[in-house]
């Protein structure tokens, strides 16, 4: 009797452990970061009809952002006409599912549809009309999803990459002047008050572009424009950027009061824009994005209080928009996980803490 009533007790133990173990080995890496913030990833509405990519992304993350489907062009390719479909899907998911959505992106100049800027006679419009249009654009798409989008990309990538020039020379500042800025994010706040509401772009570690974001988000702050929080892309390399920079670049952004996000984290595998010869992922590669991955999450994990999320662009090295930019067809590798979406040798630094 009493004998069994060990062997009962150590069965229950044993299967106690092993669920455990199970436990433990379907952790994710947004269970590593549950305390600190929220990790994302850009995805399109097709990994959603997949199940086993679907579980993938309901394993490692727990926030999501449309790589392209909620831009300017693809959901509203004609005046009249807007393709909710795929942001509908993905924004559907993420809801049944418990996940955070991030709206990317409601004002660029790329991916934005020709119609908004052009009249019938194909005259550049006046800025009285772009700014209504504008409007209207941010209107629809942020009243749409209110309540379940928590955060958008409001202006995307305004600053000039020119050392001489503040801000980029695009149609919307050809015709509006710096203005359309601050009523993009005055729209985006009168659609849904409690959106928190970024200004979005890379290259912000860069000194002279640093210090042009800044000079834009204090105007924008200073004048009560409601801009809440900066997302800082991390379009960035094995070799880009420092530790230093990067930290300076936390700071100085920081000093505002507003919030940060890494929206669009990948560390490519290249410092140049040439096709290798070789087009697999070498060992070389594999320790220096484990360097560069492990001294990001150092520094976002130190930074924790002033950083709200971490998004990767795009779900592991299977597909990544950096296989065709800037060297088209250069295979790149720049993600946390492999073409098998097994966790890379940079994946286990970044849950190691
Ligand atoms: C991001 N832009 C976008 O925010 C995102 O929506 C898109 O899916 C992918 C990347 C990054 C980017 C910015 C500029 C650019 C290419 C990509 O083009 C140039 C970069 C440097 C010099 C000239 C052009």
């Amino acid at each position: 009797m009493i004998r069994s009533k060990r062997l009962f007790v150590s069965v229950i133990l044993l299967c106690t452990s092993v669920a455990a173990n199970a436990q433990q080995t379907d952790k994710g890496l947004k269970d590593y970061y549950k305390t600190l913030f929220p990790v994302g990833v850009a995805i399109t509405p097709r990994h959603l009809q997949d199940s086993a990519t679907a579980s993938f992304i309901l394993r490692h993350f727990n926030s999501i952002t449309a790589e392209n489907v909620m831009k300017m062009e693809p959901i509203h390719p004609e005046e009249d006409r807007y393709n909710w479909g795929g942001a509908d899907a993905i924004v559907q998911f993420a809801t049944e599912n418990g996940l955070k959505v991030r709206g990317h992106t409601l004002c660029w100049y790329n991916q934005a549809p020709k119609w908004m800027f052009y009249d019938a006679a194909g005259k550049l419009v006046s800025k009285d009309t772009l700014l209504n249009r504008l409007r209207k654009h941010i209107h629809d798409v942020v009243s749409r999803y209110k309540g379940k989008i928590y955060a958008w990309d409001v202006v995307n990538e305004a600053v000039s990459d020119h050392p001489n020039e503040f801000l980029r020379n695009s149609l919307w500042y050809q015709i509006c002047g710096e203005d359309f800025i601050a009523h993009a994010f005055r729209y985006a706040h009168e659609a849904d008050p409690n959106a928190v509401l970024f200004y979005n772009d890379y290259n912000t570690e860069d000194p002279v572009k640093r210090n042009k974001i800044y000079r834009l988000l204090k105007k924008l702050r200073d004048a009560n424009v409601p801009v809440h929080a900066i997302g800082l892309q991390g379009h960035w390399s094995v070799k880009d950027p420092s530790s230093t920079s990067l930290a300076a670049a936390i700071e100085q952004y920081a000093s505002l009061g507003i919030k940060i996000q890494i929206t669009e984290l990948d560390v490519s595998v290249f410092t140049n824009n040439k096709m290798p010869e070789q087009r697999n992922f070498t060992s070389e590669q594999e320790l220096l994005q484990e360097q560069q991955y492990t001294m990001l999450f150092d520094t976002f994990r130190k930074y924790r209080q002033h950083i709200t999320g971490v998004t990767f662009w795009n779900l592991s090295d299977r597909s990544s928009w950096l296989d065709n930019f800037p060297v088209r067809g250069r295979k790149n590798y720049p993600l946390l996980f492999d073409e098998k979406l097994q966790p890379k040798k940079a994946y286990w630094k970044v849950i190691d803490f």
